[in-house]
């Protein structure tokens, strides 16, 4: 479907196509917008997924901006822009920073749609935080397939981190519950359990998830610490509506958003983090361990606005 777009609107940066629309003549910024150059902007955000939160948001700080007088020339209009943008995407200072108990290990739930990335992520994160001095514990509590156990266990050997997993088919919540009660054993600081995400419309999967919750935070006090939604970059709305789906169920702290290496979307993350009113934590660009990058709204802003061919959050 993308591929459908014309070569010509690909090559150039969101800030060209904005610019295009908005500078059609000199004067413009100058005597404030017509209601068509506002309009042809709007579209052009909600083309590259910023969807309709964050695109009404964008144009009416815009709109505003000039009505006051405060944008003159090109580089002031490209600011407000980015300043927006970034605005919307503002998250915690240290966006890898995780809540943690007094006592005990720090419990990370993530959950997802199935293909989102949860598993990949997963693997992505135990690297992460072990090399930053914590004792990772994986948990495998997708058994719905035994693939889902056998990719986990497969990173978990790789990386050299410990993981419990349950029979394929068996109860997720006892396989949290087992693994929360390994990782005090061993004195683990951080538990991180992989989840099932199929058939994520169903309320059986949603009650299991429930009943994981609500497993975890009995044998540790808070638990979870952290619940981290994997939404895959490439797919716009869509995402915004799984997210909607599991933040009935456990509300979540924070989105990894994944996906973001291929095809130049990354303007579905304002639309997640607007809409969903959930900070992003990470991006994953890649299939290997090491891509993963914390998030900073403020490059990324500046990249997705200015790039020829979208963000590249590295
Ligand atoms: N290109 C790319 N592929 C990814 C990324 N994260 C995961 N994948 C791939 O997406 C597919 C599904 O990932 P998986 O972790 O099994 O998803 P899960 O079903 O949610 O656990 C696998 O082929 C992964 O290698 C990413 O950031 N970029
Ligand atoms: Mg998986």
């Amino acid at each position: 479907m993308a591929s459908s777009r014309i070569t010509e609107s690909k090559k150039l940066s969101l800030w060209g196509k904005l610019k295009r629309l908005a500078l059609t003549d000199v004067g413009a910024l100058v005597r404030g917008f017509k209601a068509a150059d506002l309009e042809a902007m709007e579209e052009t955000l909600l083309e590259a997924d910023f969807g309709v939160q964050a695109t009404t948001d964008i144009i009416n700080e815009v709109e505003d901006q000039v009505r006051l007088g405060k944008v003159k020339t090109e580089d002031d209009l490209k600011a407000t822009i980015v300043r927006r943008v970034a605005a919307l995407l503002e998250g915690p200072g240290d966006p890898g920073r995780l809540h943690r108990p007094a006592t005990g290990p720090a419990v990370l739930l993530v959950m997802g749609v199935n293909g989102t990335g949860k598993t990949t992520t997963v693997a992505k994160l135990a690297a992460r935080y072990r090399r930053s001095g914590d004792s990772v514990l994986l948990v495998a509590a997708d058994t719905y397939r035994a693939g889902a156990i056998d990719q986990l266990k497969a990173w978990s050997d790789r990386l050299g981190v410990p993981c419990v997993s349950g029979a394929p088919g068996g109860d997720p919540a006892a396989v949290a519950f087992d693994g929360l009660e390994a990782a005090i054993a061993r004195n683990a600081s951080l538990v991180i359990i992989d989840t099932a995400g199929r058939l994520h419309t169903q309320e059986g999967l949603m009650d299991e998830l429930r009943k994981v919750g609500r497993v975890i935070g009995r044998k540790v006090p808070g638990a979870p610490h952290e619940a981290w939604l994997v939404l895959d970059g490439t797919v716009g709305q869509n995402a915004v509506q799984q997210g909607r789906l599991f933040s009935q169920v456990i509300p979540p702290t924070g989105l990894v958003v994944t996906k973001l290496d291929g095809t130049a979307r990354g303007g579905a993350v304002v639309a997640l983090r607007r809409e969903l009113a959930v900070p992003v934590r990470f991006l994953g660009v890649g299939e290997a361990v090491d891509d993963l990058v914390p998030f900073d709204p403020l490059r990324f802003a500046e990249e997705l606005v200015t790039a020829s061919d979208g963000p590249a959050p590295r």
